[in-house]
């Protein structure tokens, strides 16, 4: 742990890196993953279980605290860490993205973003500036700039635009933030499918010397192949010596392909939504637990798992569950998924110490490939 918020490479495998983020609230191990607890939960896991499972920081989410139960309200019962009983870091999303995904009339200019709750209609204004506020408000570890993530496909002119929007906000977001030595500020990347836009928005953002850097605007509705040129583009222009983190991604596949362009950094709903839809993730690839092939199968996900959930539950139990509905159906897949998601992590950086990440990677593809056992 450290009173400053401080970012280490400790090892190399090509691009891939392996480091250490460290803050008050403690120590990221890297390449991480966040898990998702937008409203405060990382929904139907207790805490114990999403530290159980090796996470070290999880994600929260602006718009949504913002809405309910309101930021100065989780201020007044003592911040989001203390409110959700998770001690460790933090890192909060602007709600930009939220905002153009979720609320309903929004509207946008120079000076931020209107909208309307989708809970309940109500009017709310977000600046860069109060975007901050709030996240301060939340006591966020890691906060993020407001930026404008435009969906692809989209044209040139219209993600230039977002994306010179998004430098300005970065700008006034980084003032707002102001000195803050245990905690950070990250910019976010924007540009779209435009290598140059890329390029444009990582060097600006470069020369404002934030503590780390997001990539968003990637995981919008283009391939795979679209966002991993638009990584092998963006992650040379930004500094070796800051973190950089992919927003809202992805699949392990995914993952790993980041990781191998330079990506310290990820969240991504997947396992915890899937969970709750009754799809596990296992060392052997994706398993949907609705499937009736598994209503007479005595044998748990994965026996060979430290992870209560697929080593000592029968696919029978889980496939009963699901179909009936039950709450302990969603509590065990996601505990399935986030001990899956975090031994894949581990497992990504004991390999780039080990300097066999691409060999040791082939081996992960090569048993999700063999299929379920
Ligand atoms: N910006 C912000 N949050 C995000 C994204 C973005 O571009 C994405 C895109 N994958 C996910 N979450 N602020």
């Amino acid at each position: 742990m450290s009173d400053e918020f401080t970012f280490k490479v400790l090892a190399t495998d090509g691009k891939a890196r392996r480091g250490e983020i460290s803050m008050p609230r403690g120590t990221v191990r890297t390449p991480a993953f966040m898990p998702v607890g937008t409203g405060g939960t990382v929904k139907a896991m207790y805490m114990d279980q999403v530290r159980g499972v090796g996470a070290d920081i999880i994600l929260g989410n602006t718009y949504h605290l913002m809405l309910r139960p309101g930021a100065e309200r989780v201020a007044r019962l003592g911040g989001l860490h203390e409110f959700a009983r998770w001690p460790w870091p933090i890192l909060t999303d602007s709600g930009g993205f939220q905002v153009m995904s979720l609320s309903k009339l929004r509207k946008l200019n120079e000076s931020g973003v209107t909208f309307r709750s989708h809970i309940d209609g109500a009017p709310y204004e977000m600046s860069p500036e109060r975007s901050i506020e709030i996240q301060g408000l939340l006591d966020s570890d890691i906060q993020m700039q407001l930026d404008e993530c435009v969906a692809l496909p989209a044209t040139e002119k219209e993600i230039a635009r977002a994306m010179e929007l998004s430098l300005r906000w970065a700008e006034r977001c980084k003032t707002a933030f102001g000195e803050q030595p245990g905690r950070a500020m990250f910019g976010i990347v924007q540009g779209g499918d435009i290598p140059a836009l890329r390029e444009r928005s990582a060097g600006a953002l470069k020369d404002m010397g934030l503590k780390g850097y997001a990539v968003g605007g990637l995981a919008v509705g283009e391939p795979q192949a679209v966002m991993l040129d638009m990584l092998d583009v963006t992650c040379p222009v930004l500094p070796q010596e800051k973190p950089r983190y992919l927003m809202g991604v992805g699949t392990p596949d995914d993952i790993i392909k980041s990781v191998a362009r330079g990506i310290d950094m990820f969240d991504c709903v997947m396992p915890t939504r899937a969970g709750r839809h009754g799809l596990a993730y296992t060392r052997r690839g994706k398993v949907n637990l609705r499937n009736a092939r598994h209503a007479d199968d005595p044998r748990p996900l994965d026996e060979e798992s430290d992870c209560p959930a697929a080593r000592d539950y029968s696919r029978a139990y889980l496939h009963h569950l699901v179909k009936s509905g039950e709450a302990l159906g969603s509590m065990l897949l996601t505990w399935n998924n986030l001990a899956y998601y975090q031994t894949l992590m581990a497992d990504i950086r004991g390999s780039i110490e080990a300097g066999r990440f691409v060999e040791r990677t082939g081996e992960i593809a090569q048993a999700w490939a063999e299929g379920d056992l």
